[in-house]
């Protein structure tokens, strides 16, 4: 067999290299680039996440899109929602002459597996989103990493759920938290362990605080578990709703409506700001009351681009980058939205 894998990569890469000659012949033939102005032909760059439906991926890919129309190079786009996925979309991409992938891993856990893989197949790496973990358990800081802030972040989405408390004039006595909870993934658990913190630091008591561990990380997953969790507790009057990003809050807002419970009784606060834009668009006001939007354009676009950058200039993007996020609400979104070049 090995002769046999030898042979085919290094035909690949000769096949490519011949590419590559082909394309350089035809510069020097005609004086214009193959692609944008600008850009340097060849270059194909792989751009993989975890679940493909969710508005956050789609807006990620379309800033992605737009670095490579602006600097000059392929984009290809690849859905993977299992390791399976993932792994054969590095091994299509490497046979598809791409030389760099960034990718948000279905399960962080793949971390080792996708480095080999990579490594295998000559692709660059660059983890967005979820950061790969290896063997031991912990952070691989050897594939460059651009992430969020997610203590800070969920730490504002716990000041946030507090604050409106107060405003409304809920007491705590009253009042219980429900944080939908996906532990196994470490910005997720630090995104609620945030959130919770804050609660706490603000005087909210910890036993009125409730996890519920979601079955998927989406919107039915979320509505499934937080059903779980009013039925055992079905005797709160109010409830603070906030979990790892928008649709897990969205989907405990859909379990309260279901319950009775809209927003008179309950307020929601999620992270991402692009999956709740429909909810917000919404004519009557629900529980969702608001989320920390992220910056798509930094995960999507400027993670391409250094990728670009790695392939073409040889520099090396940075190890850890982390984003940061701000408060978007029905009476704010529009408006932030434009600014964030996301809604016209
Ligand atoms: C994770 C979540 C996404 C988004 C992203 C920044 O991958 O699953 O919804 O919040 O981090």
């Amino acid at each position: 067999m090995m002769p046999i894998v030898l042979f085919s990569r290094l035909g690949r890469r000769l096949l490519a290299a011949g590419f590559l000659l082909a394309v350089a012949g035809g510069l020097s033939s005609c004086g214009k680039p193959a692609s944008a102005p600008g850009g340097e032909p060849g270059i194909k760059i792989g751009f993989v996440v975890k679940q493909p439906e969710e508005p956050w991926f789609q807006l990620e890919w379309k800033f992605a899109d737009q670095a490579a129309r602006e600097l000059g190079f392929t984009l290809v786009k690849i859905g993977a929602a299992d390791g399976e996925k993932a792994l054969a979309a590095l091994d299509n991409l490497a046979a598809g002459g791409a030389q760099g992938v960034v990718i948000c891993a279905p399960d962080t856990r793949l971390g080792a597996a996708i480095v080999a893989k990579a490594r295998a197949t000559e692709l660059k790496l660059i983890a967005v989103d979820d950061q790969f973990l290896g063997a031991n358990g912990q952070p691989m800081t050897s594939v460059p990493y651009v992430g969020i802030s997610a203590r800070k972040i969920g730490e504002s989405v716990g000041a946030v759920l507090h604050a409106e408390m107060i405003a409304r004039g809920w007491t705590a006595a009253d009042t219980a938290v429900c944080v939908m909870t996906v532990d196994s993934l470490a910005t997720a658990k630090e995104r609620t362990d945030g959130a919770t913190s804050a609660l706490v630091a603000a005087g909210f008591p910890p036993e009125r605080i409730h996890r519920t561990a979601m079955r998927t990380f989406d919107v039915p997953g979320a509505f499934d578990s937080a059903n779980v969790l009013l039925t055992q507790r079905s005797q709160v009057r109010n409830w603070l709703v906030c979990g790892p990003n928008d649709s897990s809050v969205l989907g405990a807002v859909r379990a309260l409506e279901g319950r009775g419970i809209g927003r008179d009784r309950a307020i929601g606060v999620g992270i991402n700001g692009t999956d709740c834009i429909v909810e917000f668009e919404r004519q009557e006001p629900t529980a969702f009351f608001g989320s920390i939007l992220l910056s798509a354009k930094s995960h999507g676009y400027d993670t391409a681009a250094m990728m670009y950058r790695w392939i073409k200039d040889g520099i090396a993007p940075p190890s850890d980058t982390r984003t940061t996020g701000v408060l978007i609400t029905r009476a704010n979104f529009r408006q932030v939205l434009r600014e964030h070049g996301i809604r016209e």
